[in-house]
């Protein structure tokens, strides 16, 4: 009795977990945008205004990218951008677009880019 409880204890927990942790995953992959791949290269589409957006971007990892960072009226700190990884540090104009080129080697793991003061900031997921 105590032992078929106990299983069914064990067994019950395993399926909420199982089922938790599924949409979970496939929850955070369908909401991040995707980033493009064009001719073998891939583009990163980052908008700076009042903060990033998309926050999250997922890339594939080793394979030479460009982040392409957009400014449109930007006159608060995101338009300065900083990557530690890439030790990269910029003040952007207030309109335009700036590429960061990153090669195959770099494009592995998270990369996190900041604003300045690190109060903004978005993730590219190489993976
Ligand atoms: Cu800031």
């Amino acid at each position: 009795m105590v032992i078929a409880l106990l299983i069914s204890v064990v067994v019950i927990g395993w399926a909420v977990s199982f089922v938790s942790s599924k949409p979970s995953t496939g929850g955070t992959a369908q909401a991040a945008p995707t980033a493009t791949i064009v001719d073998g290269k891939q583009f990163v589409d980052i908008t700076a205004k009042a903060g990033y957006s998309p926050r999250v971007v997922i890339a594939k990892a080793g394979i030479p990218t460009t982040i392409r960072v957009t400014t449109n009226g930007t006159f608060d700190c995101s338009a300065s951008v900083v990557i530690p990884k890439l030790s990269y540090q910029k003040f952007l104009q207030p309109s335009g677009t700036e590429d960061i080129q990153i090669s195959a080697e770099q494009a592995t793991g998270t990369l996190q880019g900041l604003c300045a003061m690190g109060m903004y900031n978005f993730q590219i997921k190489f993976q």
